[in-house]
């Protein structure tokens, strides 16, 4: 076989033997589902893909797969995703979060990992909801969501994340549903392959505490407009967003940070000297 040919997978050779322990019916079961259709129609061997995720049902998802995995702490999915592509650029690390995980405590690191534009593939699985602790509100949560936790709702205005990681530099912004669990694998695909930073939002409902997301299949819809690579432009798209535009809204041509090599770099024992007292 020619070494740069894909190898012919199927997606059940990318789960691991652990059963997930998701409620029935929660969203992240389809996430798994359309990871491993994009990691088999990426034909690339599992030992060659690192998963790596923080706290929370939905970063359970690694242990659900037989590629390298990280399942590390509360809101750093994104740190030790960086630190992991720099050091082993050869691998393919998908970093996987929640809302809570990714735009509460971790909402630092999003910043500055779609700043920094590592070559690196982020999904969220976004409920609107802490679902792991039981229902409390996340950034993403409606102000008017009433819960015995928040009662009467936040009255907070949500987070927009395509909007921040737009602003913030991401190279690749894509919404998907995970009850469309071929048009999400064909998006993790894209973003896997699109060099850089790339970001796909996934709303994947919390039939436990959010049961109204159910609806959510009758309320998401294709994007009515192609990608663009122009950030004025998508940004323009996102002012009249309604949350559910599913499909790719930007592709960006920004280069990807690349490490400086060890040449370049500053011996320790130099700075010693130098910084001697
Ligand atoms: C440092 C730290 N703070 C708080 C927690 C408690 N905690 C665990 S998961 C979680 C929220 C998870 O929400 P999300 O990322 O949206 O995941 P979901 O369970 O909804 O998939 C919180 C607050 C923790 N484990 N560690
Ligand atoms: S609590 Fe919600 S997010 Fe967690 S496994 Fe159950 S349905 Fe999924
Ligand atoms: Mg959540």
């Amino acid at each position: 076989m020619n070494a740069a040919e894909p190898l012919k997978c199927r997606p059940s050779d990318y789960k691991s033997e652990v059963k997930p322990i998701w409620c029935p019916g929660c969203g992240d079961y389809h996430v798994l589902m359309a990871l491993t259709r994009a990691m088999a129609a990426l034909g690339l061997p599992p030992e060659r893909i690192a998963v790596v995720s923080g706290i929370g049902c939905s970063s359970r998802i690694p242990a659900y797969t037989n590629c390298y995995g990280f399942h590390g702490v509360h809101g750093r999915s994104l740190a030790v995703a960086t630190g992991l592509k720099i050091a082993r650029p050869d691998i393919t690390v998908i970093c996987a979060s929640g809302d809570g995980d990714g735009y509460s405590i971790g909402g630092n690191h999003f910043l500055h990992a779609c700043r920094r534009n590592v070559d690196l593939a982020y999904i969220v699985m976004d409920n609107h909801i802490y679902g792991m602790t039981k229902g409390q509100p996340s950034p993403t949560t409606e102000p008017d969501f009433d819960t015995a936790l928040a009662p009467g709702g936040t009255g907070l205005r949500p987070f927009n994340p395509l909007v921040v990681a737009l602003a913030s530099g991401a190279n690749f912004v894509a919404r998907a549903y995970s009850g469309n669990p071929n048009e999400t694998a064909e998006l993790i695909v894209d973003a896997i392959k699109h060099p850089g930073f790339s970001f796909v939002e996934i709303l994947s409902p919390c039939v436990t505490y959010r049961p109204d997301q159910r609806s959510w299949k009758d309320r998401v819809h294709p994007a009515p407009v192609t990608p663009t690579d122009d950030p004025a432009r998508a940004a323009r798209r996102l002012m009249t967003d309604d949350g559910f535009n599913l499909g790719v809204l930007y592709r960006g041509h920004r280069a990807p940070y690349t490490p400086p090599t060890a040449a370049a770099m500053v011996a320790p024992e130099s700075l010693e000297e130098e910084f001697e007292v």
